[in-house]
């Protein structure tokens, strides 16, 4: 299914328009500057496609709308903690039902906010007090915040990713940099490694970068552009190619799919971010193209 030619609900503007495929509500976004697809379910950005440009972000062929299920591909949201800290993995944002609180748009682009809180679901699986907020800025570049406040009458801390899958011509030929020389390698139980300055591909790589450097670029060769992503509010930048053997095993993505596919992921990992009653905390990304 082309989810950018789903038939339109509701139309909010010009440029925005909801739509759904499989229960899932999809923000859709037509603008002269962008077009873009935004999930409710997990508050969870599809597609991103600046105009005149390949699309940046990738989205699974096999991904699977299932409000149960986490979307594979797209920038799923990882909160209130990272991977298997606790169950279920990545934390219940990515699977949890978001709020469109906000949309406006100009010539330039689009900006949509949507909203997450603390509700008997979430607090079933952590008893907490939350108001979570994502925006989406989306123009030339992309401009990704998740603003989370403590409404709590006590202090909680959480940790969390902004897990972005982009769009690439061929992983054997994608270098990253940026990315600093400390990693914990997830592929041998988090073992502390030493790295090169430059990254490259040819089998599985899971890791936790643990000093980047505030823009990591992505060279994305065989589509002569170089990706820049540029992040804040975070204390890791974790790179993610599941490689051929993993995307066999894994049901929403085709065997082959992690030749076009890399996560470079704006990270907290460890120590995780404390929140007093009242405090807040931004994680942050922002992609855009340098050629
Ligand atoms: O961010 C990397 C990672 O934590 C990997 O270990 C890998 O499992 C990936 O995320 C995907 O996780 P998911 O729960 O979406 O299958």
């Amino acid at each position: 299914m082309d989810l950018r030619q789903l038939s339109t609900i509701n139309a909010l503007s010009d440029a925005i328009t909801v739509c759904e495929y499989q229960g899932v509500k999809i923000i859709r976004i037509i603008h002269p500057m962008v077009e873009a697809g935004i999930s409710l379910h997990g508050g969870h950005l599809l597609w991103f496609k600046p105009a005149g440009e390949k699309d940046l972000i990738w989205l699974s062929k096999e991904a699977e709308f299932d409000v149960t299920k986490a979307i594979r591909g797209g920038i799923p949201v990882c909160w209130p903690w990272f991977g298997k800290a606790a169950a279920p993995s990545h934390g219940f944002a990515r699977t949890s039902e978001w709020t469109l609180s906000q949309h406006r748009e100009n010539d330039n682009g689009v900006i949509v906010t949507l909203t997450l809180e603390d509700n008997q679901n979430t607090r079933a699986i952590w008893p907490h007090k939350f108001h979570n907020q994502m925006t989406f800025e989306m123009s030339t570049e992309l401009n990704v915040s998740l603003t989370s406040t403590n409404t709590d009458t006590q202090p909680w801390s959480y940790g969390g990713a902004l897990h972005t899958y982009f769009n690439i011509a061929d992983i054997n030929a994608v270098t990253i940099t940026g990315m600093g020389e400390e990693y914990l390698d997830s592929t041998q139980a988090g073992k502390i490694c030493q790295g090169g300055d430059v990254l490259t591909f040819n089998t599985e790589t899971d890791r936790v970068y643990t000093h980047p450097q505030t823009t990591i670029e992505v060279n994305d060769k065989n589509n002569q552009r170089t990706i820049l992503v540029t992040n804040q509010g975070h204390n890791a930048a974790v790179i993610w190619n599941p490689w051929q053997e993993l995307s066999i095993s894994m049901g929403d993505m085709a065997n082959n799919s992690f030749e076009t596919m890399v996560c470079v992921e704006s990270t907290i990992h460890t120590p995780t971010i404390d929140l007093q009653p009242g405090q807040t905390h931004t994680l942050s990304t922002r992609i855009a193209v340098q050629r």
